[in-house]
């Protein structure tokens, strides 16, 4: 029985030479070590011996038992630190290797000219507000003087939601909403969608942006408009951008002008994109009719203003030379990468 015991030692050894993954070692344990293993055999026949005999054999077969288990012990060392070798040489990254870039998205060119704007006129003092895109044909239309039979109104031209309710064609019921809730100095810019009713093509959306400016307070004249819409004119376009201011007619203004700087492609000689006047129209602008002050309870006597209304998409496609708006919403970035 020594012998069966000592040479299972040595078989074990010779086993355990061999094993390289855990299963193999537990099948190896389980073989000399478990419930029905080798070992366990040996000591059932212990039985079988004198009672002279068997603290000896029981003391040899307590010390193979540990001797197997501290040799399965070390192999286990030996295979997990040998299988984190395996993964380190698998598994190594290669610092030096270029990393994979992600491309960096842009803003859309119209955010980047809005982003100008606000700087250019919170430069001047301007703060920004912001109101309703539905809004009541009151603010939308009546406080801003538009007479009942104005074309403007019309089905055709104004989405309805109600007899009494619209999608703003412009930012000026900001404008109004401004006057009503602010006591003068006010010196405000209104940006946001518009809606008009259009049919898409190269140079027209049912939706599209506007930028409008009001200032009003004691003393405000056409001097304050042309002197404040030059600066602009030369803030955004460059200082050597002439301007020059034609009479118009709106509603909401008395006197009423549009603005036009000098083609910046041709430098006033006439050229496609001036197409051949030498001047591009950029805003319209005027005195705030003294009607509109009084629906704002602003007595007339007292106070004056003047307000401006700036086309987003307009001003961006002139500044780019960008002969098809739709190009704005598509979000190709083959055209979205060139700003
Ligand atoms: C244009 C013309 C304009 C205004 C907008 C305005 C607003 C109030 C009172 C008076 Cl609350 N006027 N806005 C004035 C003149 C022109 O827009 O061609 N826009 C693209």
């Amino acid at each position: 029985m020594k012998e069966k015991l000592l040479s299972m030692h040595e078989k074990a050894k010779s086993d355990l030479a061999g094993v390289s993954t855990a299963a193999e070692l537990e099948s190896i344990r389980v073989k000399y070590l478990g419930k029905k293993g080798e070992l366990t055999a040996v000591l059932r026949q212990m039985g079988q011996l004198s009672a002279e005999e068997r603290p000896a054999v029981g003391k040899i077969a307590n010390e193979v038992r540990a001797a197997i288990e501290a040799d399965i012990d070390e192999k286990k060392e030996k295979l997990s630190a040998f299988l984190i070798e395996q993964r380190l040489k698998t598994e190594t990254i290669d610092v030096t290797m270029p990393g994979r870039v992600r491309p960096i998205g842009k803003k859309n060119p119209l955010t980047q000219v809005l982003d100008e704007l606000y700087d250019i006129f919170l430069g001047m003092g301007f703060s920004i507000v912001t109101g309703p895109e539905v809004e009541y044909t009151y603010y939308n239309f009546d406080a801003l003087n538009i007479p009942a039979d104005h074309p403007s109104r019309d089905v055709a031209d104004t989405f309805y939601i109600t007899d009494k309710i619209v999608l703003r064609t412009q930012t000026s019921p900001v404008q109004i909403r401004t006057m009503e809730n602010m006591k003068p100095p006010i010196k405000v810019i209104a940006p946001g969608r518009v809606y008009r009713s259009d049919a898409v093509d190269a140079t027209h959306s049912p939706v599209f942006h506007q930028i409008e400016g009001l200032v009003v307070d004691k003393g405000v004249t056409m001097a304050d408009l042309k002197g404040t819409l030059e600066v602009f004119a030369k803030s955004l376009y460059g200082d050597d951008t002439a301007v020059r201011f034609r009479p118009h007619n709106f509603p909401f203004t008395e006197p009423s002008a549009e603005m036009d700087i000098r083609c910046f492609a041709c430098g006033g000689k006439g050229c496609p994109l001036c197409k051949n006047e030498g001047w591009i129209e950029i805003l319209g602008s005027g005195m705030v009719h003294p009607n509109v002050l009084r629906n704002c309870g602003l007595d007339p006597e007292e106070y004056s203003g003047f307000a401006f209304g700036i086309g987003l998409e307009r001003i961006v496609m002139r500044k780019y030379n960008i002969n098809d708006l739709r190009l704005f919403y598509e979000n190709d970035l083959r055209f979205l990468n060139q700003f």
